[in-house]
């Protein structure tokens, strides 16, 4: 009885230090955009150009008017929301506007595609972003721009940009309230954003507060990760513990869970995988349910 219920602390215990890690590793972050937020400048240098538009010494320069890096662990096939409210204007004498911008007035950037990042065709004013690797963008060649026009490609409920690849961002809600997804690209590791305009953004006024949200089943991953690598440890000490057969060519471990806690918590530990299953522990007994990961995906980050 008594080793029963050590058990079962122990594993409480385990539990509050990891979401305690993982809220403070992938917690929500609350970030300024400034309206001066140019996002064809992203992973340049100090002193590069962006958004020139014939009128000598209007530039754009780096990083007077450098998009803002979120600072977020950025994880391949992760999705994320974003929540933004303020409001800015793309120089004097022009209204402000919220994130999601003026639905009246969509444009592209001037310049087009600029430093390798592409183009993009969006509500002026709106809060956009664009994802990077490591690498300096303009070493590789563009690639193709999403165009934003109509309102339906604004209400995405989840979207998977390409690396480099500009898009919308808005609020983070549909028109109908519903929260929205954004998928990070295989080779991300550094996610900006910025707000639209046609080009000189060193005039633009006001700034944009964003909060960032992992997904829940980002953080359910994660959270599977550190558990199932402390389970697997608890297995080792016990002896041959009961890694399952490869599925789909991917390597997974099952639960190994005995004794379930009365509150819900995560087996499974998936290595990595186009496909992987979590075990809930209920009342009686498990309750299993498939979560898709995105094809994409290379890394596992707990
Ligand atoms: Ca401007
Ligand atoms: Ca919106």
């Amino acid at each position: 009885m008594n080793v029963r219920l050590f058990g079962n602390l122990e594993r409480a215990a385990l539990l509050f230090v990891l979401a305690a890690q993982l809220t403070s590793q992938a917690g929500a972050s609350l970030v300024s955009v400034p309206a001066t937020s140019d996002l064809w400048l992203a992973g340049m240098p100090d002193g590069s150009r962006a958004s020139y538009y014939g009128i000598p010494d209007r530039y754009d320069i780096a990083p007077f008017q450098s998009p803002v890096l979120l600072p977020i662990i950025i994880g391949a096939g992760s999705a994320y929301s974003l929540y933004a409210t303020g409001s800015v204007h793309h120089g004097p004498s022009h209204p402000f506007f919220g994130p999601d911008g003026d639905p009246e007035t969509v444009i592209s950037h001037i310049a087009g595609a600029e430093n390798g990042i592409a183009n993009l065709v969006a509500p002026i004013d709106a809060l956009i972003g664009v994802f990077l690797g490591p690498d300096q963008p303009d070493l590789t060649i563009a690639p193709t721009s999403i165009d934003f026009t109509l309102n339906a490609s604004r209400d995405y409920t989840t979207i998977s940009p390409e690396l480099k690849q500009p898009f919308f961002i808005g609020d983070g809600l549909t028109a109908f309230g519903v929260k929205q997804q954004i998928v990070a690209p295989v080779g991300a590791t550094r996610w900006y954003a910025g707000t639209m305009d046609g080009f000189g953004w060193f005039d633009n006024e006001g700034a944009f507060a964003l909060e960032t949200v992992p997904e829940p089943t980002t953080i359910a991953l994660l959270l599977v990760g550190s558990l199932g690598t402390a389970a697997f440890a608890r297995r080792k000490q016990k002896g041959p513990g009961s890694i399952m057969k490869p599925e789909n060519g991917l390597r997974r471990r099952d639960s190994g869970c005995p004794e379930p806690p009365p509150q819900t918590r995560t087996c499974s530990i998936p290595a990595s995988g186009s496909s992987v299953v979590l075990a809930f522990a209920r009342a009686r007994g498990f309750t299993q349910t498939p979560v898709r990961i995105a094809s994409s995906a290379t890394r596992w980050q707990p």
